[in-house]
Order: structure tokens, then C-alpha cells, then sequence
């Protein structure tokens, strides 16, 4: 992410499904996240960017870029009168933005001067005015967009001021841009139970433009700044290009250009490209003189199968060009989207930042800590904690214990570089809980011997939602249930009213060495695992004679998220209301008939017993090697 003085920015990691389209992008005007909004894969994430106004030392190095401002102590304004005047900041929103408010306090005594905002997700080729002062009165812009920014990277806020009078009769006086993204919520970093080590380094730095554009449907002529002979599909039809030469034998192009306000850096171009026409090519060129003088660095003149390469080209730009241009050419004996043509295209330049000089950041996460149900009490506790780092100097390497009894719920990640002094630093709670780092393990299970073996259920089956047990087969014929419950879940077990406690008879055929003995259970209603709600109670007893039972153990149906083998898949939503159950004893025990004792309050489901030979455990590292360990 590109972090300019005053900004700060928080990412959520709990998933939101609000119908708002503040909050995401519509695909072809509907919300992604509502086909299943359990999995809640969407979140959000809040820029805040508040740029000095006043520091004559500092006010420059926030902004973008500048013409005929100064500050002074009550804001930025005109360095002269009487000419025009602007400021633009530019928000590159690391994740996509969906919407931005922008919040500014202007000052302006005579009915001559003039104050607007406009804004550019184009890199300044297009721009939209949003808001302009009428009177002298109206001094104050608090805008809310939504269509205007959605679906940008890169957003530019020109703030243009015309003063009639003496400069710093306009000025702007405070700013604020709050910008809200979507982004994946499972693609932040978590932190697990116990000791968590935290790498924070500094990528290039540089700042960029990407040109990204839509080809189909003559998109493409959005942002073109030239064309010739050429045309796109009305539709992309995914398996062939869709911008190609409208002329045999003739070029056809694109030319983009590209505008920063400090030297370029660096070129990458390139795409997706079709060449299948005999004796046809596409060629990659750009241009440091306004296009007196094309570089070619790449053609593509081979035509042979499967006619889809994508490829880049990296220049590096000598100093002393902001501006250049890039081309995109097509020559084809057959002028056509099948025979030679462009899928997609993309463009990023990277240009000097303002400046490079690192004045500190602070990193914040919080999360909820989370503690069994004490002795008698039924839900876990979850205890809000958080830590904050700040951080001098780069790279920079530290360490957040987390308590509890698993893994944490993560709430938000904020990275700053509007340093206040005022900041709490270290935990929230004042205290460090210590730790050591967290080992998973990984589980290899050995055979299940209760398959196809005979059991004798105290209560039949009940055949409501489609289940059923007539052959008295399904529990012991190798089919267990889904880990999601509901829907067709029950139809692949026996079910027993609330309050049944039915019990299960299995019967192994002779003595055998078992190492753990489960059950794969569910319920309605669906309770999860991971959350401490299955009040569900199976012993398991064995015996010899199949006539006097030894009770030794009880199924462990409260599971915590550590425990889970890290071989082991969670559904989407991450909860487990439907899972084989076990109960390990210390040592495999001896027995011929196993007996299942279930005391349950809700409609109760089994789908399969399972008495397993062996099972390991085994601690299995998943380790993430930070960049300075091999
Ligand atoms: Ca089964």
C-alpha cells in the first residue's frame, strides 16, 4: 500500500453483507456477496487521509501535485492573486475503493472568488467537477460518491481556488478524504493463539499510474488519447480478443498517454494478446517525444496455437520524462477479432514520489481474545484486546502474545502514518500475556473397523426430512455427513426426536485394538462446534459380552479452531455443526461391543460410527518464513 503523511488506514476482517453500495461493487448491478452471504467473504476497509494544511515544511510532501499555492497559518491558498490556483491529492486506495466522502472548510471574502472540487479516476485524463462554492456563505463541502469512484484504484482530488482579492482571501482551511474499500476478508494476516511475530518492511519507493481498461464494447476509446483503425467486439467472448485492426494489411493502434508530475521511472506494458492470421503481428511501443520517435520492445509475430500469450515488457525510463506515450499495434492480412487481436491490456508507470524520508508509523491489531465458558456457564467470553507498534525504523521486527484459550477472533488491522503522540502504545491492557509461538498438527488417521459391521439402535429412526435408517446399514456403511447441517444433511443418518436419548449397540464381531472411537453427528438446530454450543452428551462403553457395559469416556464435542488438524478442511464459513466426534483413550483399549450413550435436547442426527486401529497427531509447523529468515 502507498501510505502519504496523514493517512490511515484500517481494514476490517469480519466479513459485512449489508446491501450498501457504499460497500462493494456491483458485477452487472448485483452484489457478489449476496449469492451466499454466509461465507462472508466481502469486508471493507476506511482510509482517512487528513494532509497538513499549514507546515510550510510539510503541506507539500502530503499533496500530489501543485500550481501557484502556499500555505499560511489558516490553510492553504493562492501564492498569487488573480491566477489560477490549484492542489490535488491523490488516494491510491491499495484495495478497490466503493466510495468516498470528502470533507473541506473553505474561507472566501469577495463574490468574485472562486473555489472547486473535482475529482479524476482517469490519472487527470477526465475529470468531474463535484462541488463548487455558490456564495460567500457556502464554505463547507461534505460530499458523499459513490458511482463517481467506484471500482477505482487511484482516485485524484483537484481542488482548484481563484481569488479576486489579496491571495489568502480563499482558502482551504481543513480537509478530510475517507475513503471506503471492499476486500477479500480471509486474505488478512491473523495472528494465533500465543506468540505471533510481526515483519514490517518498506517495498519501492515510488508512487504509480495504472491504466487498467475495459476493452469490449469501445471502452477502450475511454481512455485512449489516439486511435486508428481499429475496433473492439460488442462482447468479449473470453476464448478470442476483442480489440482488433479494422484494415487488411493496414497497422491498427491504440496510443495511451501517460502524465506524472514528477520523473517517470519506470515502464510496464502488456497484456493478453491473439495472433493466429498468417503474416500477422502485434507490436508493443512507446514514446519519450510526444511520438515523433516510436521504441519498439516487443512483437509477437508467431501465429501458431493456442493464439494466447500474454506477456510484459519493463523499461526503465531515463531521467527527465514525465510524460510519455504508449502504443499497442496490430497489422493483420485477415482485419478481424478471430484472426489477430487484444484480450486485455494493462500499463503502470512508476514515477519519483514527493518525498522518501520516513518519519516513523504505527501498526495496529485488534482482536478479541477468546476464554471458555467458565464452570456452569455455557457461552465462551470474548475479551476485546488490541496492540499498537510504532515503528522508527525499517525493516522492523516484533512480537504480539495473544491470550485465551484459542485461536482469536481478528476485528482490525490499521497501518499509520498520522503519527500522534498521543497513541497508547504496547496492549491495550497494559499487560502481555505471553506465550509460545503456536504448532498445529497434523492428523493421519488409521482404519475405520466399524464399517460394514452390525449395531442395534434402542429407539428406530425417525424419517422426518428425509432420513432414515430400514436396513439398519447407513451408521456403518463408510458414508459420513457433510460438515455444513441443514438442507439435505439428515437424509444420510438416523434421527431421534428431542429428548430420545437413544442408544447404539455396535457390535465389531470379535475383540479388537481400538485407538479411538467417534461418531459423525449433527442436529437441528445446527449448533457449532468452534462456538461452544453442542450441549450434546455421547458416552461410550464397551464390553466383552455385549450384556455388561464399562463406561470409558465421553465424545469431545467442544472443539477449539487450534485443534483442528491443519489437514483438516473447515467449511467456508469456518463452523462445524456436523463432524466425527471422538474420544481418544490414553491407550488403545481391547472390546467387541461398543455402546454410545447419546443424552441430547435437540433433533438429533448420526450418520456413521467410526472405531478407528490408530491414530496420530503429530505437530506440524505451518510456517510462513518472514523475509529476512531462510
Ligand atoms: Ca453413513
Amino acid at each position: 500500500m502507498n501510505l502519504n503523511s496523514g493517512s490511515r488506514y484500517s481494514r476490517a476482517y469480519n466479513g459485512s453483507n449489508e446491501k450498501n453500495e457504499a460497500l462493494y461493487i456491483p458485477n452487472h448491478g448485483k452484489d457478489p456477496e449476496q449469492i451466499n452471504p454466509r461465507y462472508t467473504l466481502r469486508s471493507n476497509g476506511y482510509w482517512t487521509f487528513s494532509p497538513d494544511l499549514r507546515d510550510p515544511s510539510k503541506w507539500a510532501a502530503a499533496s500530489h501535485s501543485s500550481s501557484n499555492i502556499t500555505s499560511g497559518p489558516d490553510g492553504l491558498h493562492p501564492a498569487k492573486a488573480e491566477a489560477p490556483a490549484q492542489v490535488i491529492y491523490k488516494i491510491d486506495s491499495a484495495n478497490v475503493t466503493t466510495s468516498e466522502q470528502i470533507i473541506a472548510s473553505f474561507a472566501r471574502k469577495n463574490e468574485a472568488d472562486r473555489v472547486t472540487i473535482s475529482i479524476s479516476t482517469t490519472n487527470g485524463l477526465q475529470w468531474k467537477e463535484v462541488w463548487r462554492s455558490e456564495s460567500r456563505e457556502a464554505v463547507k463541502a461534505d460530499l458523499k460518491l459513490v458511482a463517481e469512484v467506484n471500482g477505482a484504484y487511484e482516485i485524484l482530488v483537484r481542488i482548484e481556488f481563484y481569488s479576486a482579492g489579496s491571495p489568502s482571501d480563499v482558502l482551504l482551511s481543513d480537509l478530510t478524504v475517507k475513503t471506503t474499500t471492499a476486500l477479500n476478508s480471509k486474505t488478512q494476516p491473523k495472528l494465533n493463539v500465543g506468540k505471533n511475530t510481526i515483519y514490517v518492511a518498506a517495498g519501492d519507493q515510488t508512487q504509480s499510474i495504472v491504466l487498467w481498461p475495459e476493452l469490449q464494447n469501445n471502452k477502450f476509446k475511454e481512455l485512449a488519447a489516439e486511435e486508428k483503425n481499429i475496433a473492439s467486439t460488442k462482447k468479449h467472448n473470453g476464448y478470442q480478443g476483442t480489440l482488433y485492426p479494422t484494415k487488411a494489411k493496414e497497422d491498427g493502434y491504440l496510443v495511451y498517454r501517460l502524465e506524472a508530475p514528477r520523473d517517470l521511472t519506470r515502464l510496464t506494458y502488456g497484456g493478453r494478446f491473439y495472433n493466429r492470421a498468417p503474416k500477422s503481428h502485434i507490436d508493443l511501443l512507446h514514446s519519450f517525444d510526444n511520438g515523433q520517435t516510436w521504441i519498439k520492445s516487443w512483437t509477437l509475430t508467431d501465429t501458431a496455437q493456442p493464439w494466447d500469450v500474454s506477456h510484459y515488457e519493463t523499461i526503465e525510463i531515463p531521467p527527465g520524462h514525465k510524460s510519455m506515450l504508449v502504443k499497442y499495434l496490430m497489422n493483420s492480412t485477415a482485419p478481424s477479432h478471430d484472426a489477430c487481436s487484444i484480450y486485455a491490456l494493462r500499463i503502470e508507470a512508476n514515477y519519483q514520489p514527493v518525498e522518501v524520508s520516513f518519519n516513523g508509523l504505527e501498526v495496529t491489531f485488534a482482536w478479541s481474545e477468546l476464554h471458555d465458558p467458565p464452570p456452569g456457564g455455557r457461552l465462551r467470553e470474548l475479551v476485546g484486546c488490541s496492540h499498537t507498534q510504532r515503528i522508527d525504523k525499517l525493516p522492523f521486527k516484533y512480537t504480539i502474545n495473544v491470550g485465551g484459550d484459542d485461536h482469536p477472533e481478528m476485528d482490525h488491522l490499521v497501518v499509520s502514518l498520522n503519527n500522534s503522540t498521543e497513541t497508547k502504545q504496547g496492549y491495550k491492557s497494559g499487560k502481555d500475556p505471553g506465550g509460545e509461538k503456536f504448532t498445529g498438527v497434523w492428523q493421519t488417521v488409521g482404519k475405520n473397523i466399524a464399517i460394514g459391521k452390525k449395531y442395534v439402535l434402542s429407539h428406530a429412526s425417525r424419517t422426518s426430512w428425509d432420513a432414515g435408517d430400514p436396513d439398519g446399514t447407513r451408521l456403518t456403511d463408510g458414508v459420513a455427513g457433510s460438515t455444513y447441517v441443514g438442507g439435505t444433511s439428515y437424509r444420510y443418518g438416523a434421527l431421534w426426536e428431542p429428548k430420545t436419548n437413544p442408544s447404539i449397540v455396535l457390535d465389531l464381531g470379535e475383540k479388537k485394538s481400538c485407538a479411538a472411537f467417534g461418531m459423525n453427528l449433527h442436529g437441528y438446530p445446527s449448533h457449532d462446534s468452534l462456538n461452544a454450543e453442542i450441549k450434546d452428551r455421547v458416552a461410550v462403553q464397551i464390553s466383552d459380552d455385549g450384556k455388561d457395559f464399562t463406561s470409558i469416556g465421553r465424545l469431545q464435542t467442544d472443539l477449539h479452531r487450534k485443534d483442528i488438524p491443519v489437514n483438516f478442511m473447515l467449511p467456508d464459513e469456518e463452523t462445524l455443526a456436523g463432524h466425527t466426534f471422538r474420544f481418544i483413550p490414553d491407550k488403545p483399549v481391547t472390546t467387541r461391543y461398543v455402546r454410545y450413550l447419546i443424552n441430547s435436547d435437540r433433533h438429533f442426527c448420526v450418520t456413521e460410527l467410526e472405531v478407528l486401529d490408530s491414530i496420530e497427531l503429530k505437530p506440524f509447523d505451518l510456517r510462513i518464513a518472514l523475509p529476512d529468515e531462510k
